[in-house]
């Protein structure tokens, strides 16, 4: 069964998570979905592409599926992890894209919309980064990413705490283009859209991949990349990583021993 809907109409793509039993968890079989409809679209005339979720969702996205987390000695979000892969798609894509948010944003799921150009959200919309519940060392294109948009201090207060930050509070760190009431979130979005498709797809295609360029301009040596991954694998190698995935799986609290 399908677990994203595609349409395509006026230019204006829409993806549309489906899959409301597992609160449109970021599962590899969603994220198929999402990459062959990306590829669907980009076949047809789409000049702009929204992310959203079914009208009236509680849950824009669970983020990660925890169940296919890897256990401990494995990196969690590898380059080739489907969810780093869709970021990658997504971040890559020749067109704008829009989330449109209406419930909740959790771990990549927070990732996942903030790889999207444009943000436009609603009261109910909130965002709460979740690695340091379970124990994850996120990885290093990830927290650049959360730097670039929130800048530093925004970013480390919602890794350290993984508390949830309100539609207000988003729109305050940058996270949110646009806070606009729930009955307004649809017409608002496809009006902006409709807008985009107006305009040069040429100009606007160059200009994002300028500014993913730019924005990720930080070169690293060889040997630093290997420290900040060296540093990874300690905590994924960890006790802590496993009780944090284990935790979540038995629906109960973490205690983290720090080792
Ligand atoms: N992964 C896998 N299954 C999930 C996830 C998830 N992220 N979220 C929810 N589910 C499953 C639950 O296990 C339930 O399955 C079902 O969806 C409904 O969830 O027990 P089952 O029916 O088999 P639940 O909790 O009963 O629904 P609600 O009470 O409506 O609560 C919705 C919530 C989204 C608040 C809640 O499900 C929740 O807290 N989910 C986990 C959110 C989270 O921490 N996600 C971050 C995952 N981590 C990351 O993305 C990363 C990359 N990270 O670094 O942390
Ligand atoms: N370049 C050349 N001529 C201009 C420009 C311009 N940017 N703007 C106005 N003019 C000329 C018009 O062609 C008219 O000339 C006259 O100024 C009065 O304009 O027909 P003519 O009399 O020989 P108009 O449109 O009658 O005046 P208003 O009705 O008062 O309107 C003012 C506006 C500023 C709203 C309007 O002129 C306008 O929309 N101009 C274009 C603004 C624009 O899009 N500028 C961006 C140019 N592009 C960039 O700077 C860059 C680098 N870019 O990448 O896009």
């Amino acid at each position: 069964m399908a677990v994203i809907s595609t349409q395509l109409q006026d230019n204006i793509g829409t993806i549309t998570f489906n899959d409301p039993d597992h609160r449109n968890a970021l599962s590899g079989v969603l994220i198929d979905e999402m990459l062959q409809s990306i590829g669907a679209l980009q076949k047809g005339k789409m000049r702009v592409l929204v992310i959203r979720a079914p009208k009236g969702s509680k849950v824009w996205s669970a983020g990660h599926d925890v169940h296919e987390l890897p256990m401990p000695g494995r990196d969690p979000l590898a380059y080739n992890d489907p969810l780093v892969t869709v970021l990658r798609s997504i971040q890559s894509l020749p067109i704008p894209v829009i989330a449109m948010i209406e419930g909740s944003v959790w771990g990549g799921a927070c990732d996942l919309a903030l790889s999207c150009d444009i943000l436009i959200g609603c009261h109910s919309s909130t965002f709460c980064m979740t690695p340091a519940k379970i124990g994850v060392p996120y990885n290093v294109s990830g927290i650049l990413h959360f730097m670039n948009i929130m800048g530093v201090n925004f970013a480390k207060e919602m890794f350290f705490t993984a508390e949830p930050l309100s539609a207000e509070e988003a729109v305050r760190a940058g996270l949110l283009n646009h806070l606009v009431e729930s009955e307004q979130l649809e017409d608002f979005t496809y009006a902006m859209a409709g807008k985009i498709t107006k305009n040069s797809p040429l100009s606007i295609g160059v200009i994002k991949e300028q500014i993913r360029l730019l924005a990720s301009a930080h070169p690293l040596s060889p040997l630093t990349f290997e420290r900040v991954q060296g540093l990874r694998r300690t905590v994924y190698d960890s006790k802590d990583y496993a009780e944090g995935i284990k935790a979540f799986l038995e629906k109960r609290t973490p205690v983290f021993s720090g080792e």
